[in-house]
């Protein structure tokens, strides 16, 4: 294996349950749990699971769940089925915004609590000290409110694993690169400086969620800490590259975290089947890479992603990066599911070539001179 030059060397665990794979959400639903599973494989096929600490994990309590989530709400997760849906009391969906986009499907509670119990596993190695990087390709899940779920995502892994980082570290910085605002994750440490969450995303007031323009940034004791950059279709690269880096740079630099969380959703990928970018997996992946130099402990979670195959070839590509390694293109032969990865069966296909970039240099370098005021607040 080839590795990049760097002569930081971390633990890194992975966090896995292959049975958080086997859930469905229904045929027509672009969320799909399979593309865990094809992670899983391809991680294994290029040998990245001898490197790491890996750990099955376990399902999340129904007390832990309550740490961020209200009684009603997880009792209703629990007691709901598709089949006794219909007999709930009236109201019932409306009220926990169940619909298309948020289904019942058998043994939903199970699954919710499977992923979140992976974030919690993580976290606590970290705080055990007994990893410096912990990943968890099965949560990310960055939508999920107090009362009720959103956009594809039940129980709130991230802000589960926050509270729990929070018992022991003094400052959390949380990154999220899904193409998606992780609007949940915000809402919950808005008013708290001891969290500071930062979302790239497509933005134009009506794309999902509808929230995340550069104007929220918390509020009371959590004033200028939170921010917010609005994105339009097609970025490409280099921009997105230079953009967070100019940002992220000076940011950790000023807010001195002691443990950031990464939400690595897939969707900001070209060719994503919801998404409207045009990264390629190197330039998603670099992202993850420059968080990496910063050698300060990391909780790494998946998120969006609805083209399964490009799914499991970035988290993949990650993983090799939070190792300090970098994976031959040519995938494995051996690879369960190895026709999916053609016709090329390269992990780094060519995915810049699909939506026209919208993101003017102006725009982009307005943005980024406000992110920078924005961050001047933070040195006091
Ligand atoms: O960040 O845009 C919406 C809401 C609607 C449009 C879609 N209809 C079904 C419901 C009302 C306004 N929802 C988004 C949610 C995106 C969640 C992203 C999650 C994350 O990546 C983290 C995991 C949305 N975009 C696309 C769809 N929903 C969607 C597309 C196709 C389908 C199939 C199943 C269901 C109905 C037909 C559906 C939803
Ligand atoms: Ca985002
Ligand atoms: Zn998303």
């Amino acid at each position: 294996m080839f590795e990049f030059g760097s002569a930081y060397c971390p633990r890194v665990s992975y966090h896995f349950n292959p049975k958080v794979s086997n859930y469905h959400y229904g045929v027509k639903h672009p969320m799909k749990p399979f593309r865990l599973m094809l992670t899983d494989h391809l991680v294994s096929s290029y040998g990245l699971h001898k490197i790491m600490d890996l750990y099955e994990t376990r399902s999340a309590t129904k007390d832990e769940l309550l740490d961020f989530h209200s009684d009603d709400y997880v009792s209703f997760l629990q007691k709901v089925t598709p089949e006794n849906l219909s007999k709930m009391p009236r109201g019932t969906l409306e009220k926990y915004n169940i619909g298309d986009d948020c289904p019942i499907f058998q043994n939903l509670y199970d699954y919710s609590a499977l992923y979140a119990g992976a974030s919690l596993d993580a976290s606590r190695k970290l705080i055990n000290n007994q990893s410096d990087i912990a990943i968890n390709w099965s949560g990310g899940l960055h939508h999920a409110k107090k009362t009720n779920p959103s956009g594809f995502c039940y129980v709130n892994d991230i802000v589960l694993a926050i509270l729990n980082l929070l018992r022991y570290h003094p400052r959390v910085l949380y990154i999220d690169i899904d193409l998606h605002h992780g609007d949940g994750v915000q809402e919950a440490f808005y008013t708290t400086d001891r969290v500071f969450t930062i979302s790239f995303h497509k933005y134009n007031g009506e794309f999902f969620p509808g929230t995340g323009n550069y104007d929220e940034i918390g509020c009371a004791q959590g004033k200028h800490f939170a921010m917010n950059v609005p994105l339009e279709d097609g970025i490409d690269d280099d921009s997105y590259i230079n953009l967070f880096k100019s940002i992220i740079d000076p940011l950790i630099t000023s807010y001195k975290p002691t443990v950031i969380i990464q939400q690595c959703g897939a969707d900001s990928l070209g060719h994503d089947r919801l998404g409207c970018f045009n990264l390629n997996i190197k330039a998603h992946g670099e992202c993850v890479k420059f968080i990496r130099s910063f050698g300060i402990p990391m909780l790494v979670v998946g998120g969006g992603g609805y083209t399964p195959r490009n799914v499991s070839r970035l988290w993949t590509y990650e993983t090799g990066v939070l190792n300090n390694v970098l994976l031959p293109a040519e995938l494995p032969e051996d690879i369960p599911f190895r026709d999916s990865f053609g016709p090329d069966h390269s992990l780094y296909p060519v995915l810049d070539d699909l939506y026209e970039n919208k993101n003017s240099k102006r725009y982009l370098e307005d943005l980024r001179i406000r992110c920078l005021e924005h961050i001047r607040y933070l040195q006091g």
